[in-house]
């Protein structure tokens, strides 16, 4: 099975991404992004869709208009993992 991060692996991890946070009150990271409006919005989600049916990883996401908040977490072990790491970094690197 999948191994949790631990929280200094996490830590280490946090600090190479771009805004991403430990959520509190769960082993999980969430980020919040801010678009022109929807259709950037959900032009952002489509990509991060097709990337996580790809990887079998998918996200847990809120989208109002232009803000799209995602929470991160391997569900299998209820922790984050390199998985989360993989598809954050993805995420990252599809907005500027
Ligand atoms: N996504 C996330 N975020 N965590 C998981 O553990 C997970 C997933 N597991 N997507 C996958 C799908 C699993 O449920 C299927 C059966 O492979």
């Amino acid at each position: 099975m999948i191994q949790k991060l631990t929280s200094a692996e996490r830590a280490q991890q946090l600090a190479t991404l771009k805004g991403w946070q430990a959520v509190e009150d769960r082993d999980a990271i969430r980020r919040a992004f801010e678009f022109a409006d929807f259709n950037e919005a959900f032009g952002f989600m489509t990509r991060v869709a097709i990337k996580a049916q790809e990887m079998d990883h998918h996200p847990e996401w809120f989208n109002v208009y232009s803000k799209v908040e995602i929470t991160l977490s391997t569900h299998e072990v209820n922790g984050v993992t390199e998985r989360d790491i993989r598809l954050a970094r993805f995420i990252d690197s599809v907005t500027v």
